[in-house]
């Protein structure tokens, strides 16, 4: 009988602390803003770094303390670079990155709001800046690129994206368990004040902007693809969600996501213009071919 206290606590030890992954810090143009800071998530909640498999559930849009408005929102500029880092544990008190076995495709989403204290993560709004799945040719999904970089993702906010405040969410969808799990996401959003971006008002079309929840259905084939490395598998992988919303003039960098930080090369400056109006294709990310937008 003196055991079982100690047995149970080891139970739920293992089933609370078992760690998958979390968004933890934001940086702006390769400055850390701090753990957690302008970020909807909490370094008390045992749960943080568990995955979200509901794909109808409101914690789909920010994450399992999404609904909760940070107290900070960080100012950026338009153009800046910002970088997510995703740990295995929020506190840093694992040194992974993250989990090796997740492997499946990232994204990364924003939507305007009024004011953090009142909008609502969950419901229209959304839409895409970034996607990447399967890279064929290196034979990587991109959570091991991610891996790779330290936990380390980084966009380009748009230059011409329209001055205001927003919830910039990143998106990692494991599909690695599929045999004993639905797919697994993990996101959550910072909150940011973009300054000295377009004075017009946001006008995404209705059909770049999408729901979460609902900007993936449970059906989609893209959370269906068995990513597990014995799995027998067709490429390629088609990503799921909406396409990439790419704003006029917006200047293609394809090596910034996976990028380290405090590459010199890499620090963003002021973004140029595109200069030309006749590049009729882009690849965007991995496993989608589209037109760009101009
Ligand atoms: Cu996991």
């Amino acid at each position: 009988m003196k055991f079982l206290p100690i047995l149970g606590l080891v139970a739920s030890l293992t089933s609370t602390t078992q760690a998958h992954g979390v968004f933890s810090t934001l940086f702006i143009n390769n400055i850390s803003q701090g753990d957690g800071k302008c970020l909807r998530t909490s370094f008390a909640a045992d749960n943080i770094s568990s995955p979200i498999t509901d794909i109808d559930s409101p914690e789909m849009a920010c994450g399992i303390a999404g609904q909760t408005p940070a107290p900070d929102t960080c100012a950026i500029k338009a153009g800046a670079k910002l970088s997510f880092e995703f740990r295995l544990w929020a506190s840093g008190s694992l040194p992974e990155t993250g989990n090796n076995s997740h492997l499946g495709p990232m994204a990364i989403y924003a939507k305007q709001m009024g004011d953090a204290s009142s909008v609502d993560p969950a419901g229209s709004g959304w839409f895409k800046l970034w996607e990447y799945g399967y890279d064929e040719m290196s034979g990587t999904w991109a959570t091991e690129k991610l891996m790779a970089n330290d936990g380390i993702v980084s966009v380009q906010i748009p230059s011409a994206i329209p001055t205001g405040k927003y919830l910039i969410r990143p998106e990692i969808i494991d599909l690695h368990n599929l045999e004993a799990s639905p797919a697994q996401f993990y996101i959550g959003c910072a909150q940011v004040s973009i300054i000295e971006g377009s004075s017009k008002p946001l006008r995404v079309p209705t059909d770049d902007m999408v729901s979460i929840p609902g900007h993936i259905k449970a059906s989609d084939p893209g959370v269906h693809f068995n990513s597990h490395p014995s799995a027998i598998k067709t490429f390629p992988y088609i990503l799921s969600g909406p396409r990439v919303y790419e704003f006029h003039g917006a200047k293609e960098i394809t090596e910034v996501a996976f990028g380290p930080l405090n590459d010199p090369s890499r620090i963003v400056s002021a973004p140029a213009l595109a200069s030309s109006m006749t590049r009729p294709i882009a690849i965007r990310g991995a496993g989608r071919v589209r037109h760009r937008e101009l």
